[in-house]
């Protein structure tokens, strides 16, 4: 159910402008009897849809695609009287501090993180997150929400996982078809705790996504990539499927986005006994300024905690 109505929403200021991805990212709050807090922030990104055609005036119409805990996503219409619709938006309501800065413009720096930078730094940011951030992954496994979206559920909770539409897509443009495969387990938080032992899951999900893709789609196993952030934002293993034509989005970028494929030839290479090559590698990948994790990784530099590398 859509609780928001767009005219209800009152702006404070824009958290960034993207030209690329004719996006625009607004914060503010809803007015509305259904919302349970008024003055909520609240984050809207509004995306363009596919179709190229655009025409100047305010949103007359939307209809709700689907929504979760505190992520709702709907289409827009600029003129009522087209079929299709202009625009995608997103909603974020109640938004913590923690989005208002991920959704922020900010500028990147480049950062290595060493296995002794994981320990001190990274994990005991991982493990202080609270659990409500990942609240929208356990009401989708528990059948709570975006039920009727599911897409393959497996049947072992162990090592199980399910795929749904993720909700970037606009579960039509198949140019842009973008799935997220879910571990059921909430073990894996991330790149880091994968080994060996994971490799059938994770060839699990390649089969499965590529099976599903095929028969909804038409689209063969090599025409989709499949890749893992880190640092992803939610720290509930995920891996997301892609359309491989569909490029030079954000989450595509070089030092975040890993291929599956690479990820499991990695842990072929592992021998059954030792670390795995996840816990002994460094990681390096960029960071917005904004980010949890940028400052506490300046000083972990500052400190020489990454050696060889000296702060100007
Ligand atoms: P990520 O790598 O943790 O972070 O991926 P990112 O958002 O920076 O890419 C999480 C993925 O889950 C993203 O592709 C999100 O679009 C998707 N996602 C996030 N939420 C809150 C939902 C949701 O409620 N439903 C669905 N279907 N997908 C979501």
């Amino acid at each position: 159910m859509n609780r928001f109505d767009i005219k209800d929403f009152s702006y404070e200021r824009t958290l960034n402008e993207d030209p690329n991805t004719r996006s625009i990212t607004l914060l503010g709050s809803f007015s509305s009897s259904l919302i349970e807090n008024e003055r909520d922030p609240a984050i809207i990104r509004i995306e363009k849809t596919a179709l190229p055609a655009f025409s100047d005036g305010l949103i007359s119409s939307v209809s709700c695609i689907d929504n979760t805990d505190i992520y709702t996503w709907l289409f827009g219409w600029l003129n009522q009287s087209e079929d299709r619709p202009d625009v995608k938006i997103n909603i974020v309501c109640p938004a913590t501090e923690v989005h208002v800065r991920k959704y922020s413009k900010q500028q990147l720096c480049i950062f290595r993180e060493t296995p002794l930078i994981y320990e001190r730094i990274v994990k005991p940011y991982i493990d202080a997150f609270p659990a409500s951030r990942t609240q929208w992954v356990r009401d989708i496994i528990s059948g709570r929400s975006e039920a009727e979206k599911i897409l393959f559920r497996s049947t072992s909770d162990i090592d199980g996982f399910l795929i749904l539409p993720d909700m970037k897509w606009d579960l039509t443009t198949i140019s842009s078809l973008y799935l997220v495969a879910i571990t059921l387990s909430s073990d894996i938080k991330s790149l880091r705790d994968l080994q060996k032992q994971h490799i059938p899951l994770l060839k699990a999900i390649q089969r499965e996504s590529s099976t599903v893709v095929k028969k909804r789609w038409g689209l063969d196993a090599n025409q989709l990539r499949l890749f893992v952030h880190y640092q992803p934002s939610y720290y509930h293993f995920h891996v997301h499927i892609v359309n491989v034509n569909h490029t030079g989005f954000v989450g595509m970028v070089v030092g975040q986005a890993h291929l599956l494929d690479d990820i499991i030839s990695l842990l072929e290479l592992d021998l059954p006994d030792e670390l795995s090559i996840f816990q002994r590698m460094t990681l390096t990948y960029g960071l917005g300024e904004q980010h949890g994790l940028f400052k506490p990784m300046l000083a972990a530099r500052a400190d020489r905690l990454v050696p060889g590398e000296d702060t100007e």
